[in-house]
């Protein structure tokens, strides 16, 4: 090799080097907002499907999400994307049930309390879902199940007496409707706030998984957990419909399948979670157990005005949903 060809040759891999290196010119950044701590399963699996989307694309999309609430709160999440200020984000699907009830069909007491039957309702409900989602501007991109629900006290309660008068936090509208109907007193509070409204006494009690309590260190003011297995309620990913057909095939492919490991992923993860949290929260001190039988019927009473409700309020839809269901079980 002359001086002059080595030179040629070393040009040459500086600028297949630096080729690499750059981020591609086309390079898009999608913002994710999430409504939940950066700790919690949910957000842990959408910054694994972030990087998914990133590496696969070659950084040619980039997903950063951002937890918390950090860069809109829950509840004006869907608007966001809606609406293109953010291409990407989570919500809690049944959130939405106050625009619409079909949105609230995973909250339904007692239809589908355990993972395997609330998979089969999801698939039940995917069609008309993604149906009406495409209507608003939205794809679905994945989903993935919240532990079993119980119920939290900052003491101990054996019936629905026992629960009177309590300030209750709730995360939607079949939440709060249980609080009316226990003679609770129902305040709307985002995951992200309860530590702080538990230890201010804003709430006293609370319907969720043992995933969220454990997340936000709930032992420091309650003090029972009972298990329930009401419903599994779902967190979505869901992308704007426009930056969605502006996606190429190839890319529609990469985050496509990112979104299908994540939805597994996910659900191991809740599955896993659904004792280790519980373990936790009585790790923290607390006293954790599934709920007596007075409590438990008294719940059951209550579930089935809630489901009546809810099958008045969703119409033909959810009906459509429920049968489906029915006829997969
Ligand atoms: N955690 C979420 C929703 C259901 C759950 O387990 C919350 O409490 O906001």
């Amino acid at each position: 090799m002359t001086l002059r060809t080595k030179l040629m040759a070393g040009v040459a891999t500086a600028a297949v080097a630096l080729t690499a290196a750059m981020p591609a010119m086309a390079a898009e950044k999608w913002d994710m907002p999430m409504a939940y701590s950066a700790s919690n399963f949910h957000s842990e699996n959408g910054a694994e499907f972030a990087a998914c989307v990133t590496k696969g694309t070659q950084g040619e999309i980039e997903i950063t999400t951002h937890p918390g609430g950090a860069l809109f709160a829950g509840a004006d999440i869907k608007r966001a994307i809606q609406t293109g200020q953010v291409q990407i984000g989570e919500r809690l699907m049944s959130g939405h049930q106050n625009e619409n009830a079909v949105f609230g069909f995973d909250s339904v007491p007692f239809l589908a309390p355990s993972f395997e039957a609330s998979a089969k309702l999801f698939e039940a409900a995917k069609p008309k879902m993604d149906a009406l989602l495409e209507e608003q501007n939205l794809v679905m991109l994945y989903a993935v199940p919240w532990p079993p629900q119980g119920l939290y006290f900052n003491k101990e309660v054996n019936s629905v007496a026992d629960m009177a008068g309590l300030k209750f936090r709730s995360y939607n509208n079949a939440t709060s409707r249980l609080a009316e109907l226990t003679g609770m007193l129902p305040v709307t509070i985002e995951a992200a706030e309860i530590s702080q409204a538990f230890a201010t006494g804003v709430a006293e009690s609370m319907i969720s998984s043992g995933a969220t309590g454990y997340d936000r260190k709930v032992w420091e003011s309650l003090s029972h957990f009972y298990e329930v297995d009401a419903w599994l309620p779902y967190n979505y990913v869901m992308v704007n419909k426009d930056v969605w057909e502006g996606t190429s095939e190839a890319h529609q492919g990469i985050i496509t399948s990112c979104a299908g490991e994540a939805a597994d992923r996910g659900l191991e993860a809740s599955k896993a979670y659904t004792q280790f949290t519980m373990d936790g929260l009585a790790e923290g001190g607390m006293t954790v157990g599934p709920a007596g039988d007075e409590l438990m019927s008294g719940l059951r009473e209550i579930g089935e005005t809630m489901t009546a409700e809810w099958l008045e309020a969703a119409g033909e839809d959810g009906k459509a949903i429920v049968d489906a269901f029915k006829a997969m079980e």
